[in-house]
């Protein structure tokens, strides 16, 4: 199951019959702490989504061999799935940022994920690639504190991949 800090946290005191200890106290400010941070971030990726995807493209696979006749771009059909597939990791590491915690990018985008992309040929290194220019342009707008968190669900992904 998908959970968020708060319950992840929580769990974790209880398995062991405890109040929270000061560690994880200061979890839980931290998240509290940045909640605001965490939804404006949302609010502007959201507004921005499709844009923030096509930059990165444009920054990381147009005009590669990936675009190109035999490459896994090449097609508008394949191009296409590419650019869903962005889509995807962005909203989901944006879920993940407002939630404070990657299990929903475990349970909904990586089960599985590396076995598809190696059944049709998807370039592993390609995708991080272009996740990692996600993580740039989407930190451009919403500033550095934000993109920071922003880019630790987007780096899970990218390791999730490889
Ligand atoms: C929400 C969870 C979720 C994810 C993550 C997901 C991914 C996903 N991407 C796929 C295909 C694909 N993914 C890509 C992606 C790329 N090719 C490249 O060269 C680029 C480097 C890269 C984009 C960055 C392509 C081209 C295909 C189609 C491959 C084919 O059918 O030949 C497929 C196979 C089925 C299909 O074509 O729809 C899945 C399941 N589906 C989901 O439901």
């Amino acid at each position: 199951m998908a959970q968020d800090a708060i319950t992840a946290i929580i769990n974790s005191a209880d398995v062991q019959g405890k109040y929270l200890d000061s560690s994880a106290l200061d979890k839980l400010k931290a998240y509290f702490s940045t909640g605001e941070l965490r939804v404006r971030a949302a609010t502007t990726i959201s507004a921005n989504a499709a844009t923030i995807v096509k930059e990165a493209v444009a920054k990381s696979l147009l005009y590669s061999d990936i675009t190109r006749p035999g490459g896994n771009m090449y097609t508008t059909r394949r191009y296409a799935a590419c650019i869903r597939d962005l889509d995807y990791y962005l909203r989901y590491a944006t879920y993940a940022m407002l939630a404070g915690d990657p299990s929903i990018l475990d349970e909904r985008v990586l089960n599985g994920l590396k076995e598809t992309y190696n059944s049709l040929g998807v370039p592993v290194g390609s995708t991080v690639q272009a996740i990692q220019a996600i993580k740039e342009v989407a930190a451009s707008l919403v500033g550095p504190d934000a993109g920071k968190e922003l880019g630790v669900y987007l780096d899970y992904i990218s390791s999730g991949l490889s």
